[in-house]
């Protein structure tokens, strides 16, 4: 019977520590060296894989000890067994012959208990620990593009380790506490490599270590975000090992379990450790904790890390008889793609923009920045763009008289110390594949490669796509062939589709890992050939969208408009236009400047009329009229003598001019938070505070109205994740404006109304609507504990208690919160707590308070539509008879609403009630 089988019937053991074992055998330094070592430099006592070698019988008694608990599965002792750690000790001469005498001394023991039950098969897995160095992090704080370790050093490391293992005869290869997932990435590509060369495959299992309790690898990833940095390979499990004890792991391992399509490993501490160090839960402690993981149906497979022995897998393994496996999580049907954070494409987004000031072929700023060798002011731009709403950051080194691979390692190795920037995914650019494997080698997170093209043929197309995906990155295939540039309609298709074929059914790339680029190029060039180009582009959007399911369609946006260089207003403006009309075709992806500031809605008639001839070729002499009118403009402009050289801020400055006249105080103030200036807010505030009655009102009224506004501009796809950035960033301005004149507003000395706990839901970052609540909270005499975003659910239960509040809101911006806030109910009622919740933020509802929320919690569950709302509730809350006339109108509300919604089952929401929702904010 094999692993695959079995793991689908019941839960399995896997052994418990190594190390704790070895201790009790009181070793000397003369047991570790044995004879054969006894000339060895330095100490080799801590050198335990050595002991496969000098002290066999050691590691068999402890093999035989676990076997004996009823382990189904036991570890190799090779954790160290790379050239890599063993050069600590001077004995990297011995990996060959270690990996080998522990594979057989595990495989003698294991075949030697499966003989004796053959209906409980034993196994042996391949210890392959994440080495003594980091691929991804710096060891020099001077020096951040440093790197003591290579991808390529390590990858070949592991290779020899693991063509050892394979040869030998373990039954599956485990790579274990991970803690940088570059490291883990060089061990899959190696395991690839091994399995390949040996014609020997065994299922690959992978252990993760979370370094925080915020449940992040040391390397700074979430566990969402490995995921999709490891997606690319044929994993066998997935699971936690060593951090903390099992109840400190558990949210975590819930997390893993929820998305991860693998089986679920997990293998924790005997506790957290005490002062010295040692970690001393008892085998029963750990056992209850293990229970809860058998219980919830988290796990396939539990054992022991640090500080466990045979006494506690002996527990395990009572517990985990009869017991139900976990179910694996179903793969994702949309791309994935990661930096240290998670970045889901899915059909229903909008849009993801890709930065692209850092390119030394598209901004002379860029390039002069990394000739002269301002690596910090080249970051400053990175994370500029970051900051302006770029939801990946492509990077292109492509300069003749720079070493361009050479470029792409040091700018991406100086930006993964960058967490701000790190943040967001990589877009390799570079027409070089040497500079693409480059920066492949670089990176912990799943990137996407920019560009591969049918231009050299299929073979050479097929062995990229091949080692791409080899990588693990997505990638963004040009529509070029062997006859050059795709320009039309048909030749964009027709090349997309045979790259698509290829691609899905020669090389085994995931359908959403492909991004087609059917060729932005510049229009109103004067070349009449050149007038259909946006046309043929928006439409071969539509069609790979509809022919080339999963596929999905970017474009580097600023080609566009290369003949309006030098003005960039009716640059932006073209982009806005082209953007309006493809992303409605189908395309979603695109390579942009997220600082653009130009709506398409603002553009003026004339103007957009003139636009769009040139965009959708409406008439023969568009480009003509358009140049046109930019010249007019830019007289305009130079006539009026605009401080800056720059069109954009002319442009602008034109449009200040007319906002700031004639215009009442809440246009003005809509007005800055539609176009994210937060220039004024100062004065228009404080002229605001003279017409109402208290600060509060100010944002209730004309501030919600401009966030609203910018809501439905966003769900009619008028605007873009940047701009919207920028309006969030106006708004949070223009509350700490307001809030020392809140603050003053408040009576001094005045009783608490209520106490208030309000939190960002874990998953999510968004805190704009959560501090617009807190605000006019405030204004109504509550206290506030406010703990801030990514609040895990233990967490607000243990403070509501601790801080005896009277209620909690919880609010979330993404989808995924919508199930973390089912989570925190279900946590408040398992707590036996009695505290009202109130639920805010985008993607909430009524419809999914009454389904999902409400239910799983007997204390009144309120869905609050905007902030405005909150202190009514909140009063009726407070008093005793009002909170049970509340809860019986909730009660009655929520009925129909679930009676309702069984009638017709699930009501479809339009992709553009879904998109206005999503910018709701609050
Ligand atoms: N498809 C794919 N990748 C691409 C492109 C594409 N990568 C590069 C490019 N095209 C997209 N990036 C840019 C970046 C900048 C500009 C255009 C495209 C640009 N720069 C200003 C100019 O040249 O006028 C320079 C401004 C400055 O110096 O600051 O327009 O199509 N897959």
């Amino acid at each position: 019977m094999t692993l695959q089988e079995l793991v689908n019937r019941r839960i399995l053991i896997l052994d418990g520590a190594m190390g704790t074992m070895i201790q009790q055998y009181n070793l000397t330094e003369e047991d570790f060296r044995g004879e054969r070592f006894a000339d060895l430099p330095g100490l080799m006592k801590g050198n335990n894989d050595l002991l496969c070698l000098t002290r066999p019988d050691v590691i068999q008694d402890i093999h035989r000890k676990y076997l004996a608990a009823g382990a189904d599965i036991i570890e190799t002792n090779t954790f160290n067994s790379t050239r890599i750690s063993m050069a600590d000790y001077h004995t990297q001469h011995l990996v060959d012959e270690i990996n080998r005498a522990a594979v057989k001394l595990a495989r003698t023991l294991a075949d030697e208990f499966t003989a004796l039950t053959p209906d409980k098969p034993r196994f042996v897995a391949g210890s392959v620990g994440p080495t003594n160095k980091t691929c991804s992090m710096s060891p020099d704080v001077n020096n951040p593009a440093f790197r003591s370790l290579t991808f390529d050093e390590l990858a070949e490391a592991y290779t020899e380790q693991m063509t050892a293992l394979l040869e030998s005869g373990v039954d599956a290869l485990l790579i274990e506490t991970i803690f940088d997932t570059l490291n883990a990435k060089a061990a899959l590509f190696a395991a690839r490599q091994s399995m390949e060369a040996t014609g020997i495959f065994v299922p690959l299992m992978l252990s993760v270590t979370v370094s925080d309790t915020g449940g992040r690898t040391l390397s700074g990833q979430t566990l969402d975000a490995f995921l999709a940095s490891v997606q690319h390979a044929d994993i066998f499990s997935v699971g936690l090992n060593c951090s903390f004890g099992a109840r400190q792991l558990k949210p975590f391992l819930e997390q893993l379990a929820a998305r991860a399509p693998y089986y679920i490993s997990a293998y924790p501490n005997a506790g957290l450790p005490n002062s010295l160090g040692k970690y001393d839960q008892s085998p029963d402690d750990m056992a209850r904790e293990i229970q809860e993981y058998i219980d919830e149906g988290l796990v396939n497979i539990v054992g022991g890390c640090c500080g466990t022995t045979d006494a506690y897998i002996a527990r395990f393994a009572e517990l985990a008889s009869g017991a139900r496996p976990h179910v694996p999580a179903r793969r994702p049907q949309h791309l994935w793609l990661s930096g240290l954070e998670l970045l889901e494409v899915k059909p229903e987004n909008n849009f993801v923009n890709v930065g692209e000031r850092c390119n030394v072929a598209g901004s002379r700023k860029f390039l002069r920045l990394i000739n002269e060798k301002k690596y910090e002011e080249a970051l400053s731009i990175a994370r500029r763009q970051v900051e302006d709403g770029a939801q990946v950051i492509d990077i292109n080194m492509d300069d003749g008289l720079l070493d361009a691979a050479h470029e792409m390692t040091v700018f991406l190795n100086l930006i993964a110390s960058e967490p701000d920037i790190a943040r967001v995914p990589v877009m390799i650019d570079s027409s070089k594949w040497e500079v693409i494997l480059a920066g492949l080698k670089c990176l912990q997170g799943k990137s996407i490669v920019n560009s591969i093209s049918l231009k050299e043929g299929e073979e050479k197309f097929l062995e990229h796509a091949r080692i791409i995906r080899r990588y693990g990155a997505a990638v963004v295939v040009m529509a070029f062939d062997e006859q050059g540039q795709a320009d039309t309609f048909e030749r964009k298709t027709a090349v997309c589709e045979r790259a698509y074929r290829l691609l899905v059914d020669k090389a085994g790339f995931d359908p959403h890992d492909i991004i087609f680029d059917p060729n932005v190029l510049a229009v109103a060039t004067g070349m009449e050939e050149h007038n259909n180009y946006a046309v043929d582009f928006i439409r071969a959007a539509g069609w790979i969208r509809k022919n080339l399911p999963g596929a999905h369609v970017s474009g580097g946006v600023s080609n566009l408009s290369f003949s309006f260089r030098g003005n960039n207003y009716i640059r932006e403006a073209m982009h806005a236009v082209f953007l309006y009309h493809a992303i409605r075709e189908g395309m979603d992806m695109g390579i942009v400047n997220p600082a653009t500031s130009v709506l398409y809605t603002d553009i003026p008639a004339d103007i957009l009329e003139r636009i769009e001839d040139v965009v959708l070729n409406r008439r023969p002499d568009a480009a003509e009229r358009l140049i046109e009118t930019a010249e007019r403009l830019k007289a305009e402009a130079d006539a009026a003598k605009a401080a800056a050289a720059d069109g954009v801020v002319q442009a602008v400055t034109r449009s200040q001019q007319s906002w700031r006249e004639g215009t009442t105080v809440e246009e003005r103030l809509k007005y800055a938070l539609t176009k994210g200036i937060g220039d004024y807010l100062e004065e228009d505030l404080a002229e605001a505070l003279q017409k109402y009655p208290k600060a509060v009102d100010i944002i209730e009224g004309p501030l919600m109205a401009g966030m609203n506004h910018v809501g439905d501009l966003f769900g009619a796809g008028k605007m873009f994740l940047p701009q919207v950035v920028k309006t969030a960033r106006t708004m949070k301005k223009a509350v700490a404006i307001l809030q020392p004149v809140i603050e003053s507003e408040k009576q001094a000395g005045a009783a608490s109304a209520g106490k208030v706990l309000l939190a960002t839901v874990k998953g999510d970052v968004h805190d704009i609507g959560k501090n617009i609540v807190s605000v006019v909270m405030a204004c109504n005499g509550y206290e506030i504990v406010d703990l801030g975003v990514m609040v895990p659910a233990e967490v607000i239960v243990q403070r509501a208690v601790e801080e005896k509040v009277d209620m909690i809101g919880l609010s979330g911006l993404i989808t995924p919160s919508l199930e973390e806030m089912a989570h925190v109910a279900a946590e408040l009622e398992k707590a036996g707590l009695d505290i009202p919740l109130m639920i805010g933020g985008a993607t909430t509802s009524q419809l999914h308070t009454a389904l999902k929320i409400a239910p799983v919690y007997h204390a009144p569950v309120i869905y609050l539509k905007d902030a405005s709302q909150n202190a009514t509730v909140a009063a009726r809350l407070m008093n005793a008879n009002a909170r049970r006339e509340l809860q019986a109108e909730l009660d009655e509300t929520y009925r129909q609403l679930r009676e309702k919604s069984g009638e017709q089952q699930v009501k479809t929401v339009s992709l553009e009630e879904a998109r206005a929702n999503r910018l709701k904010l609050f």
